[in-house]
C-alpha cells in the first residue's frame, strides 16, 4: 500500500495544475488536496496512508467494493487475451455475452442491448435512438423530448438539454429541443421513508405539456426513476405508472435513465423492477462494471431494435449510424459479466433488499438534528437536504463533506444536499458508524465549531 504522508502525493504544483478536473472546485481542490491512493472493499487509502469509509461507493459505481477477485481476475486475464478490438463490423464473444446477461438483469420485454462508454453517451444513444425510431415509422416530425426538474442526465449536449440543472447548461448556449416536467419534492412531503406518498398527479403535467406541443412532435419522456445527483429524490406512490400510461396512449416513448439505480442498488435489478413500471428504453453505466472499466448501456425494447432492422435497406448496410470507439470494449465486458455474475451468484441483490430498511432506519435517525430540512431513502441511498447558508446554498454541504472526511468518510455533496450510498455488502456497524460521524459533523457546522 502507498502512503505518502503528504496529501499533495508528492506531486509538484504544476503537476496539480496541468490536470483540469471534472466538476470539481479546481482552485480549492489545488490548496489542499484530498488525493486517494489505494482502494480495497469498502475503504480508501488516502495520501497520508488514512483509510477512508466509502460513503458513496466511488461515484454510485462501486456496490461490489474495490477491487473485488472477480472482478480484478476477470480483467487480468481479458487484458492478456485480448486487449482491444474493433467495435464496428466485428466483434468478441464476450460482447454478445455480456448483452445477452444484461437483458437477464432487465424486465420482460428489454431484450437489444446498445453499448456505449458512459451514462452521458448511453443518454445521448437513447435519446438519438428515439428520435431515429420516429424517423423510420415515418413520423420525423416527433422530435422535442421532454425531461424534468432537476434530472441529471450527463453532460453532453442531449443529456445537458433534457436534465433539469440549469448550472449544467448555462454556459454552453443551444442545445436539443426539450420541455421539462416539474421535480416531485412536494412540500409536505419531507421525511417520507421510501416513496413520498402524495405527488402522483405531477405526471399529469405532461398532459399539459402535450396540449401545448401536441404529442405529435414529441419523441420520448427521459427521466431518472429515483433522481440521485439531485439528492435521491424518490418517486411518489403511482407518479410512474401515470408518465407510463400517459405516454403509451399518446405514442411517446419513455425512457428511464437507471445510470444510478441499474443493476442492485434499489434493492431490484433496476428501478424499473423496484417500482414495477417498464420503460421502451433504459439508460446503465455505473454499477454495470462496479466502477472498474468504464461502460454503459442502451437496452431497447426488441419492436424498436427490429424496426431498425426491417427499415434497414440493403443487408450490407448499417442500420444505425451510431457507435463509439470503445463500444463493448473487452475489458469492460469482462468487468461486466464478472460483476453480474457476483451480483446473481451471491444473491447480493436479495442482500441490498434485507439491509436496506436497517439502513433507512438509521438514515432517519438524524431527524430533529439542526440544518436537516429533509430525508430521503430508498434501497441503499439516502440524501439529506441542509438548510442554506444565506446566499450560499452549497457552502454547508461542502462543509459537512469536509467534516465527514476529517473523521475518514467519503461522503457526496452536491447542491444544498448529502448523499450517501452504502456498498451492497454494508455492516450494520459501517451503517453506525457513517451516520454517527453525520451526525457528530452536522452538529459542529451547525455549532460553528467545524473548522473549515
Ligand atoms: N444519468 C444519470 C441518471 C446519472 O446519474 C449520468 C447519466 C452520466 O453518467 P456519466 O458516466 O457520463 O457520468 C449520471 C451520472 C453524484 C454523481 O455524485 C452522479 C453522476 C455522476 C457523477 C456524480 O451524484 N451521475
Ligand atoms: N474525433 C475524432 C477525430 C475521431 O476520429 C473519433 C473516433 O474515431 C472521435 C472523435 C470519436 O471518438 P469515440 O469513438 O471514442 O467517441
Amino acid at each position: 500500500m502507498t502512503a505518502f504522508h503528504d496529501p499533495r502525493a508528492g506531486l509538484s504544483q504544476d503537476q496539480l495544475d496541468a490536470y483540469w478536473m471534472p466538476f470539481t472546485a479546481n482552485r480549492q481542490f489545488k490548496r489542499d488536496p484530498r488525493m486517494l491512493v489505494a482502494a480495497d472493499g469498502h475503504y480508501y487509502t488516502d495520501a497520508e496512508g488514512r483509510r477512508i469509509f466509502d460513503g458513496l461507493c466511488g461515484l454510485w459505481t462501486c456496490g461490489l467494493g474495490h477491487a473485488h477477485p472477480a472482478i480484478t481476475a476477470a480483467i487480468s486475464q481479458q487484458v492478456t487475451t485480448l486487449d482491444y478490438s474493433p467495435a464496428f463490423q466485428f466483434g468478441q464473444p464476450k460482447a454478445f455475452e455480456l448483452a445477452h446477461r444484461v437483458t437477464e438483469f432487465m424486465p420482460t420485454g428489454l431484450n437489444r442491448v446498445f453499448f456505449t462508454g458512459s451514462g452521458s453517451e448511453s443518454v445521448d444513444s437513447a435519446l438519438k435512438i428515439a428520435r431515429a425510431y420516429w424517423r423510420k415509422q415515418g413520423r420525423a416530425e416527433k422530435t422535442r423530448m421532454v425531461g424534468r426538474a432537476k434530472g441529471y442526465h450527463g453532460v453532453n449536449y442531449g443529456g445537458i438539454s433534457v436534465g433539469g440543472l440549469p448550472a449544467n447548461r448555462v454556459l454552453y448556449g443551444q442545445g436539443i429541443e426539450a420541455v421539462h416536467l416539474p421535480h416531485t419534492q412536494l412540500p409536505g412531503m419531507e421525511f417520507s421513508r421510501g416513496m413520498p406518498e402524495q405527488g402522483a398527479e405531477l405526471a399529469d403535467r405532461l398532459l399539459d405539456i402535450i396540449t401545448i406541443y401536441d404529442a405529435s412532435t414529441i419523441a420520448a419522456v427521459i427521466v431518472e426513476p429515483m433522481s440521485g445527483s439531485a439528492g435521491v429524490i424518490v418517486p411518489p406512490m403511482g407518479y410512474l405508472q401515470k408518465l407510463r400510461d400517459i405516454c403509451t396512449q399518446h405514442d411517446i416513448l419513455l425512457i428511464f435513465d437507471e445510470v444510478i439505480t441499474g443493476y442492485g442498488r434499489m434493492g431490484a435489478r433496476t428501478g424499473a423492477e423496484a417500482f414495477d413500471v417498464v420503460p421502451d428504453l433504459m439508460t446503465t453505466a455505473k454499477q454495470l462494471t462496479n466502477g472498474a472499466v468504464p461502460m454503459g448501456a442502451v437496452i431497447a425494447r426488441q419492436d424498436i431494435y427490429d424496426c431498425f432492422m426491417e427499415e434497414g435497406g440493403p443487408d450490407y448496410m448499417l442500420e444505425l449510424p451510431h457507435g463509439y470507439t470503445y463500444s463493448a470494449h473487452p475489458l469492460a465486458c469482462a468487468a461486466g459479466l464478472a460483476t453480474l455474475g457476483v451480483l446473481e451468484n451471491e444473491q447480493i441483490i436479495k442482500r441490498v433488499a434485507t439491509i436496506a430498511p436497517l439502513f433507512e432506519e438509521a438514515v432517519h435517525s438524524l431527524r430533529g438534528l439542526p440544518l436537516i430540512t429533509d430525508i430521503r431513502n430508498y434501497g441503499l441511498a439516502a440524501g439529506y437536504s441542509i438548510e442554506h447558508a444565506p446566499g450560499e446554498p452549497a457552502l454547508r454541504p461542502y462543509q459537512i463533506a469536509m467534516a465527514m472526511w476529517r473523521r475518514g468518510f467519503y461522503v457526496r455533496y452536491g447542491g444544498d444536499t448529502i448523499q450517501l450510498a452504502m456498498p451492497f455488502t454494508v455492516t450494520q456497524d459501517e451503517i453506525d458508524s457513517v451516520i454517527n460521524a453525520l451526525g457528530e459533523s452536522i452538529s459542529a457546522v451547525a455549532a460553528g465549531t467545524e473548522e473549515v
